[in-house]
C-alpha cells in the first residue's frame, strides 16, 4: 500500500465537481427521503413535522451546495475585491422560502412533498426566524447581502451568532414581558460550523516594549482568550446561481485551563471559569438607538471584528499575500459604530504582528474602511470610557491615542490653534468622563462616511460631523437605504407579484425601476379592480394569521392603518395613540355621528428595549386604549385597535401587503431613514408622514397627491426648540388635544386610576422632547384628509398603484449600486 502522502484521488466521483441533485420532483423526493432517513434518522411514517422541516431544509441546502463550494473556492483564486460587511446585527427572517425561491425550487419542493403526503405550508410555519438584530439596522444588513449575492458581488457578511436573538415579546395585563428567544432549540439547518477555522481572540492584560534588532517595538501581552468559531450561512442570489457567505462567530472557551485553579486541584471550578468566555456570543443587546456602554457589548464588538479581520487576512487572502495591496482586495464596511474597534485592530495586526511602519499601515487602513452612520440622536452616538477600553484592550487604546495625536496635528495645520475646535473634534472626549468617540474614530479612519437618506446625510454634514465635513468635504456622501424586492414583494405579496408579472413581465424582481410601467395602468378600471382585489385578499390573509395567533380579526371594509417599528419616543407612537383617543372621544361624546366615521383598524407592532421605561408606558397605553375601544359598543364596527405581540420579520411579511396606510410620523430630523416606509409604499400603502428620513424621497417620487404630509419641517423644529418649546401651550390651545389628554389622565383607560399613565402625561405636558403636541393639530388634519381620500375608492386605489409604480428606487439593488459606485469600487464576478 502507498503511504498517505502518495495517495491521490482516482475514483471518477472523487475527481468530478460537486454535483447538485437533479432539479426535478423525483430528484427532490429522493434527496428529501435520504435526508430524512439518514440525517434525521427517521422513517417517513415515523417522522414528525420537525424532522420533516429539518430534512426539507437540508434538501434545499444540498441543491445550493455545489454553487456555494464553487463560489468559495473562486473567492480565494480570484484577484477581485471583496466587500466585507461588518455588522453586529443581521435580522434575517425565515430562510426556507427565500432559499427555495432563489434556487427556483418552490414548485418542485411543493409537489415533491405533496407526493410524500406532506403539506409544505405545515413545515413553513415551523421555522423560527433568526432574530439576530433589533430593527432597521439589522434588517438593512440582511437586505444588502441579499442584493449583493443577486448582483454577483463577492461579499462576506461578518457578524455574531447570538445564541439568543431579540427577545420574544409577550403582554401581561397590557404590559411587555420579555422571554428568551431560544431560536436554536429545534436545530439550525441553515448554518455550518467550522471549528477548524476558529480564531483565538485575546482580551485584557498589558502592553510592553521590546527590542527587535535595534528597533523598539510594542506588543500586547493579553490576559485571557476566547475561541471564535465561524458558522457559515448560505446567501443565495436570486436566480443567478451565486451563493455568498454570511459568517457568524460563536464564542467557545479555549482549552487553556486556568492553570492556577487547575493545579490547586479545583478541577470543576477551572472548567466553570471557561464558561465565562462563552457568554460573549450569548445574547443580542436589545437596544435600538441607545447603547449602554456595557463591557460585554465591547467584548462582543471586538470579538467579532478581530475574528473577521484575521479570517480575511489568513483564510480568504492567498498565502503570502502582499498586505500593502490590501485595499485592492477588500473594503470593510462599518455598519454604524459597532465594528469601529476594527480600525485599531487592523493597525495592530499590520504594525505589531506584520512589522509594518506606522505611516504605511495607516495609509492602508484608511483605504480599507468606510463608515455608515445610522442615527442623529446624540444619545445613540457610541462612546466607550477610556477606563473600560484600556482595561479590555490596552494596546488598542494606545493606538487610538496615536491616531488621535496625528489627527489633531492635522487639524492644527488646517485650522490653527483653535483649542475649542480641538476639543470638539478630538476622538477623545473629556466630559462627563474621558471617553473614545467611536463615530469620530470612524470618520477619521474611513475612506468615506455616508448617511442613509438625503436629509440624514445633509444633517450629518451640517450638525453632527460638521467640522469633519469642513475638513474633508469629499469624504462625505449619501446612500439612501433600500429593501430587497425578493423578500418584501415577491415572497411577502405573491398575489401582487403575479399581477405585476402578468402586466409587465418577470424582470422587475431584479430591476425594480420597471415597476414604472404600472403608471400606465393606474387609470385602467379593470387593473384597478384587480389591484384592489389583491389588497382585500391580503387583508383577509392577515386576518387569518392574527386569528390563529391571538383570536383577533380585521373586518371587511376597514381602512388598515399600520404603525410597525421599534417603540421609541422619537418615532411618536404616542401621537398615534392621541389620534385614536381623539377619534374615539369624538364618537362617544356625540360630536361626530358614528355612521359618518370611516371604519378603521389601527395596527401596531413594536418592541421596547427592556430598560426603556417610557417606551414601556407607551406600550401599556396602546393596549389599554385598545381594550376600551374594542369593547365599547358605541364604536363597534368603526374603530378597532390591534397590537399583536412579538412583531418580527415574519409578521411584517403578513402585515405589509395588507396595509392601506403607513404611519411614518417621527419628529422631523430624528429618523435617519426608515425602511418600513419603503416596504409599505412598495406594497401599495399610502404614507401619512413628516418630512423626515427617507419619507422626503418617497414623497418626491410618489408625488404630493399620493402622500399625506403633515407636521413641522426640520428647520421649523429647530426654530421652535430655540424659541423655548412649551408643550402645555398646545394643550391649552387645541380643544381636541386637551380632550384626548384629559381622557387618558382621568383614567378612562385605566379603570379610573389616574396614576397609571401619570408619568406619560406629565412627560407630554412638561417635556415632550419629540414635540408630539406641537404636531398634533396638523396630524389630525392630515388624518381627515386620509378619511376623505379613502371614501373615493377609485382615487385611493389609483394612488396606491402609483405608490407601487414609483417605489422602484427603493430597491436595495439600487442602494448596492450606489455603494459600489461611490464607496466600494468592487465589481461583479460571474
Ligand atoms: O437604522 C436604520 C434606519 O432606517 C433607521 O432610521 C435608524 O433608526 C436605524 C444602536 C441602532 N440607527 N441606529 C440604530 C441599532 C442598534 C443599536 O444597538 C443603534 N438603528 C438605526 C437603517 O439605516
Amino acid at each position: 500500500t502507498p503511504s498517505a502522502s502518495e495517495l491521490r484521488p482516482t475514483h471518477p466521483l472523487a475527481l468530478a465537481p460537486v454535483a447538485a441533485p437533479p432539479a426535478s420532483v423525483d430528484g427532490f423526493v429522493r434527496r428529501f427521503l435520504q435526508n430524512l432517513n439518514f440525517d434525521q434518522g427517521v422513517a417517513l411514517s415515523a417522522s414528525d413535522d420537525n424532522d420533516r422541516y429539518l430534512a426539507l431544509a437540508g434538501t434545499v441546502r444540498d441543491y445550493l451546495m455545489a454553487r456555494w463550494l464553487d463560489d468559495q473556492a473562486q473567492q480565494s483564486r480570484q484577484q477581485s475585491k471583496t466587500v466585507c460587511y461588518l455588522s453586529a446585527e443581521y435580522l434575517l427572517g425565515r430562510q426556507l422560502d427565500n432559499n427555495l425561491l432563489a434556487a427556483r425550487l418552490t414548485e418542485i419542493a411543493t409537489e415533491a412533498l405533496a407526493q410524500c403526503g406532506i403539506d409544505i405550508d405545515d413545515l413553513r410555519a415551523l421555522e423560527i426566524e433568526p432574530g439576530l438584530g433589533n430593527g432597521g439596522l439589522g434588517r438593512l444588513a440582511a437586505c444588502f447581502i441579499d442584493s449583493l449575492a443577486t448582483m454577483s458581488i463577492p461579499t462576506i457578511g461578518y457578524g455574531i451568532r447570538y445564541e439568543y436573538g431579540i427577545f420574544r415579546q409577550a403582554f401581561a395585563d397590557g404590559q411587555q414581558v420579555e422571554q428568551p428567544d431560544a431560536w436554536l432549540r429545534l436545530g439550525s439547518p441553515w448554518d455550518f460550523p467550522h471549528p477548524e477555522a476558529a480564531q483565538t481572540i485575546s482580551f485584557g492584560g498589558r502592553t510592553e516594549t521590546y527590542d527587535d534588532d535595534g528597533v523598539e517595538r510594542t506588543r500586547w501581552v493579553p490576559e485571557w482568550n476566547v475561541l471564535a468559531v465561524p458558522y457559515n450561512m448560505m446567501v443565495p442570489g436570486y436566480h443567478n446561481g451565486r451563493v455568498n457567505t454570511l459568517r457568524l462567530w460563536r464564542a467557545v472557551a479555549t482549552n487553556a485551563f486556568d492553570l492556577h485553579t487547575f493545579n490547586s486541584g479545583d478541577y470543576v471550578a477551572s472548567v466553570r471559569a471557561q464558561t465565562f468566555a462563552e457568554n460573549i456570543s450569548k445574547v443580542l443587546y436589545p437596544e435600538d438607538s441607545t447603547p449602554q456602554g456595557k463591557e460585554l457589548r465591547l467584548q462582543q464588538q471586538y470579538f467579532f471584528v478581530a475574528a473577521s479581520i484575521a479570517d480575511f487576512v489568513e483564510h480568504v487572502l492567498p498565502d503570502g499575500f502582499d498586505l500593502t495591496k490590501l485595499p485592492e482586495r477588500v473594503i470593510f464596511q462599518l455598519n454604524d459604530t459597532h465594528p469601529v474597534i476594527g480600525v485599531p485592530e487592523l493597525m495592530r495586526v499590520l504594525v505589531d504582528e506584520k512589522g509594518m511602519e506606522w505611516d504605511a499601515a495607516w495609509a492602508i487602513t484608511q483605504k480599507c474602511f468606510a463608515y455608515t452612520c445610522h442615527t442623529l440622536l446624540p444619545e445613540a452616538l457610541e462612546v466607550w470610557s477610556v477606563d473600560l477600553l484600556g482595561r479590555l484592550l490596552p494596546r488598542h487604546l494606545e493606538i487610538i491615542y496615536r491616531i488621535n495625536d496625528a489627527f489633531l496635528l492635522e487639524v492644527r495645520e488646517r485650522f490653527g490653534d483653535d483649542e475649542m475646535l480641538i476639543r470638539d473634534m478630538s476622538i477623545i472626549g473629556e466630559h462627563p468622563f474621558r471617553s473614545v468617540r467611536m463615530a469620530y474614530l470612524a470618520t477619521v479612519a474611513g475612506s468615506k462616511v455616508n448617511g442613509v437618506a438625503e436629509l440624514h446625510s445633509q444633517l450629518l454634514r451640517d450638525n453632527v460631523l460638521k467640522d469633519f465635513a469642513r475638513m474633508w468635504p469629499e469624504k462625505f456622501t449619501n446612500v439612501t437605504n433600500g429593501v430587497t424586492p425578493r423578500r418584501f414583494l415577491r415572497l411577502a405579496n405573491p398575489e401582487l407579484s403575479t399581477l405585476i408579472t402578468e402586466t409587465l413581465g418577470a424582470g422587475w424582481t431584479v430591476d425594480l425601476e420597471r415597476l414604472r410601467g404600472l403608471e400606465a395602468y393606474a387609470d385602467d378600471p379593470e387593473f384597478r379592480e384587480r389591484f384592489a382585489a389583491v389588497k382585500a385578499a391580503n387583508k383577509r390573509r392577515l386576518s387569518r394569521v392574527l386569528a390563529a395567533r391571538d383570536g383577533t380579526t380585521i373586518d371587511d371594509g376597514h381602512l388598515l392603518d399600520v404603525m410597525i417599528k421599534r417603540l421609541h419616543e422619537y418615532k411618536r407612537q404616542t401621537l398615534k395613540v392621541l389620534h385614536i383617543v381623539s377619534a374615539y372621544d369624538e364618537i362617544v361624546s356625540g360630536r361626530v355621528p358614528v355612521e359618518k366615521v370611516q371604519p378603521r383598524t389601527f395596527l401596531f407592532g413594536a418592541k421596547a428595549a427592556p430598560g426603556y421605561a417610557m417606551a414601556k408606558h407607551i406600550i401599556h397605553l396602546i393596549n389599554a386604549v385598545g381594550e376600551v375601544v374594542n369593547a365599547d359598543p358605541r364604536v363597534e364596527g368603526r374603530l378597532k385597535v390591534l397590537y399583536p405581540s412579538n412583531y418580527n420579520v415574519t409578521l411584517a411579511e403578513s402585515i405589509i401587503p395588507a396595509a392601506d396606510l403607513s404611519e411614518q410620523i417621527s419628529l422631523a430630523g430624528k429618523e435617519a431613514s426608515g425602511t418600513g416606509n419603503m416596504k409599505l409604499a412598495l406594497n401599495g400603502a399610502l404614507t401619512i408622514g413628516t418630512d423626515d428620513g427617507a419619507n422626503v424621497e418617497i414623497r418626491q417620487l410618489v408625488g404630493d397627491d399620493n402622500f399625506f404630509l403633515f407636521g413641522m419641517s426640520e428647520p421649523e423644529v429647530e426654530a421652535l426648540w430655540a424659541d423655548g418649546y412649551r408643550p402645555a401651550d398646545f394643550y391649552h390651545e387645541d380643544e381636541r388635544l386637551r380632550r384626548a389628554i384629559d381622557l387618558i389622565a382621568a383614567g378612562a383607560f385605566s379603570g379610573g386610576d389616574r396614576s397609571v399613565f401619570e408619568p406619560l402625561i406629565s412627560n407630554l405636558l412638561y417635556d415632550d422632547r419629540f414635540m408630539a403636541l406641537a404636531d398634533f393639530g396638523s396630524y389630525l388634519d392630515a388624518q381627515e384628509r386620509v378619511d376623505a381620500a379613502y371614501a373615493d375608492q377609485d382615487a385611493w386605489v389609483r394612488s396606491a398603484i402609483l405608490n407601487v409604480a414609483r417605489s422602484g428606487f427603493f430597491s436595495s439593488d439600487r442602494a448596492m449600486r450606489d455603494y459600489l459606485d461611490r464607496i466600494w469600487h468592487a465589481t461583479p464576478v460571474h
